[in-house]
């Protein structure tokens, strides 16, 4: 039984808030309707030499566009408490930026209304990553600070409309992910006079700025609904106890979650191993800028999928820092999935997914990590988890698609690790299941699965996967608040 734990006293406290997440360019399909306007992934999906495989597109996606009320029926029938979303910036800004397209807005209008007639509340996330084609082509997207500009213009037409209808805030869904591979997809836009694998930190400075600024202006419009940005990353677990290793696990924190983290959360300015390289690009925050930023966040939101080794580059950190040609400058850390025994740190995900392996059970500490290093007030949420499970993009018949043990294995003992946690005193308030159906998995097409459930493509059907009423079953055994089944 999938639903049995370790200590059945452990609760999910009141208010608790948990639900599944999807994201535009994933779901939404419709891509020439009502007026939307084309982002940098529409470019890469169309190009000629197409990386993404099997040349998918989210032209039609899941159809999603067309099919959101449905979507939020089937998720309030389980009781599903809190849908998560994020809306198309070039949507409700064709060009980025100037005229507004009414239609869209009117399209998120019925999608929340929608979600509030379920008794679903909106979780909304403002970027995750389909920038505007036309603001990459004018000056770099994320490059430039004029970005800065246009983005707080565009959260101020959606905090605007949308006001106080939505529970919780994103501004950004996993800057490192995004500016890692700037320009997002990498390869495509030529950009500016930056030398490419700087690039990157331009694009930190400039969202770490446009956070800010979007976080005041909410606050000054009075929003009642908590905002903060979605961070990202894997537990970080030193390979050996070595001091070296111990130094490239800190390096890792650094160039990783500390990059936003630690500015957002700590003191408005970048961790010290991170600040040593990036203030030699002249990328440093000047003191209004600092407290700008510092505070910016009503909660700690990580999407938190996993966990892996890390340790020193061979040869050692110091040697790799004197070496700018070294493949791992300036970083100086490295990674893997296998301990020095040969054993995996967990069962490994689908091929197409290398980074993720079921490791749950670091979850308690990763979570308390978390608390310990960059402490806010309103707890921390676990924004994104999931699971691509092994070859279930080759499952044919639909009675083997809907049974995916391993996405059930992952839900039940994640959900275990969380209780886990709030039991030893970490203040865990939310999480959010990766994703609420089958979608389009970026460069990776539609053969990666993350869904609670499955959508056949060509009819666009949507059916519960098991591993959904794993996910459920965890709130109706453990939490303080009943499970409510809504049908409208
Ligand atoms: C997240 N990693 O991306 C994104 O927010 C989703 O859009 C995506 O579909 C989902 O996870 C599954 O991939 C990540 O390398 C990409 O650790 C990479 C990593 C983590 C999350």
């Amino acid at each position: 039984n999938p639903t049995v734990l370790k200590n059945e006293s452990w609760k999910f406290p009141s208010g608790f808030f948990w639900g599944v997440a999807s994201a535009a360019y994933q779901i939404e399909g419709a891509a020439q309707a009502e007026g939307r306007g084309p982002s940098v992934w529409d470019v890469f999906t169309h190009r000629s030499t197409s990386i993404t495989v099997n040349n998918d597109t989210g032209d039609v996606g899941c159809n999603e566009y067309y099919m959101y009320k449905q979507d939020i029926a089937r998720i309030a029938a389980l009781g599903v408490p809190y849908y998560s979303f994020s809306i198309s910036w070039s949507r409700v800004f064709p060009y980025g930026k100037g005229p507004v397209n009414e239609l869209a807005l009117q399209h998120y209008d019925d999608l929340i209304e929608t979600c509030l007639q379920y008794g679903v509340k909106p979780v909304v996330t403002l970027f995750h990553w389909d920038l505007p084609l036309f603001l990459q082509n004018e000056y770099g997207g994320w490059l430039s600070e004029e970005i800065v500009g246009d983005f707080v213009a565009y959260a101020k037409v959606v905090f605007g409309r949308y006001g106080n209808k939505v529970s919780h805030w994103f501004t950004m869904n996993e800057p490192i992910v995004f500016c890692d591979e700037y320009p997002y997809p990498k390869n495509y836009f030529s950009a500016v006079t930056i030398a490419e694998a700087d690039q990157k930190y331009f694009c930190g400075h400039h969202v770490l700025l446009a956070h800010a600024e979007a976080y005041r202006l909410g606050k000054s419009l009075g929003l009642n609904g908590t905002i903060a940005f979605k961070n990202n990353g894997g537990y970080k677990i030193p390979l050996t106890n070595s001091t070296d290793d111990a130094l490239a696990v800190q390096r890792a924190w650094d160039f990783n979650e500390g990059w936003f983290a630690n500015p957002v959360y700590l003191n408005g300015d970048y961790p010290k191993y991170l600040k040593d390289y990036v203030s030699t690009l002249g990328l440093e925050f000047t003191a209004d800028q600092k407290a700008l930023i510092n505070g910016t966040a009503d909660l700690f939101a990580h999407d938190a999928y996993t966990s892996s080794f890390y340790m020193a580059p061979d040869g050692g950190v110091a040697a790799c820092l004197a070496n700018s040609s070294n493949s791992l400058y300036p970083g100086c850390f490295n990674t893997t999935n296998v301990n020095p025994d040969g054993w995996n740190i967990g069962p490994a995900a689908d091929i197409y997914t290398p980074w993720l392996n079921q490791a749950t059970d670091w979850v308690p500490l990763f979570l308390r990590y978390i608390q310990d290093t960059w402490p806010s007030a309103g707890g921390i949420a676990v924004s994104e988890f999931g699971w691509a499970e092994p070859f279930e993009h080759l499952k044919t018949t639909k009675v083997d698609i809907l049974y995916d043990p391993g996405r059930m294995m992952y839900y039940k003992n994640y959900m275990e690790a969380i209780l886990i946690a709030i039991s030893e005193g970490v203040n865990v308030v939310g999480c959010l299941a990766w994703a609420i159906m089958d979608n389009l998995e970026w460069a990776d097409g539609y053969l990666p699965k993350f869904g609670v459930q499955y959508v056949n493509l060509t009819t666009f059907e949507r059916s519960y996967k098991a591993s959904f009423f794993t996910y459920i079953d965890a709130f109706k055994v453990y939490a303080e608040d009943p499970v409510v089944p809504v049908y409208v």
